[in-house]
């Protein structure tokens, strides 16, 4: 069902400030910025590498206010690792068969998520801690294109 690590979302107070340290320090390029209400962040994706089922990337993550799940994080755990997103070919499916287990979905629909993705979360308490993304990439994001 997962196809490959599509990012790992990182928590971060500035997030003009840890785009240029990707940058300088691991030469990684920007692949999108985008601002999405929505979900109460401005988000950057860091390109890391392609493989044959897709990209994977670093998102940073500023959030919006305090009260978002990134605000809310960032007050009780610091900056770090806030999430990991794993590519599947068919959200809704994927969606469809892990509700049908012992995991609580956050999204029974996918939502807007970034570089024209359809996203899903589902809760870190039923998946070890890990708040865990599915990640349906835009047709123009496919395999090699
Ligand atoms: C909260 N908890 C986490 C967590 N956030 N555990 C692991 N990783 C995280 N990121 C724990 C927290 O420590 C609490 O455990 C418990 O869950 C409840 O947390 P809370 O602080 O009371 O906050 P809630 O319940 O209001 O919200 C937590 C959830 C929320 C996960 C439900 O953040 C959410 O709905 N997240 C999904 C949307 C999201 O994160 N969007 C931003 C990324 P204790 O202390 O009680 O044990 S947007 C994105 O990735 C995009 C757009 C993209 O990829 O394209
Ligand atoms: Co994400």
């Amino acid at each position: 069902m997962l196809t490959r690590i599509d990012h790992v979302g990182i928590a971060c107070h500035d997030l003009e400030e840890k785009i240029a340290f990707y940058e300088t320090t691991f030469g990684l390029v920007l692949a999108s910025r985008e601002v999405n209400e929505a979900q109460g962040v401005k988000e950057a994706m860091m390109h890391v590498a392609d493989g044959p089922s897709g990209s994977s990337y670093i998102q940073l993550l500023e959030p919006l206010g305090p009260d978002t799940p990134v605000g809310k994080f960032l007050a009780k755990r610091g900056e770090g690792v806030h999430h990991v997103g794993y590519g599947v070919d068919d959200v809704a499916a994927a969606l469809e068969a892990i509700g049908a287990k012992d995991v609580r979905l956050l999204d029974r629909r996918p939502r807007h998520g970034s570089m024209g993705a359809s996203i899903a979360f589902l809760h870190p308490k039923d998946v070890g801690g890990v708040l865990t993304e599915l990640v349906q990439a835009s047709e123009g994001q496919h395999e090699g294109e």
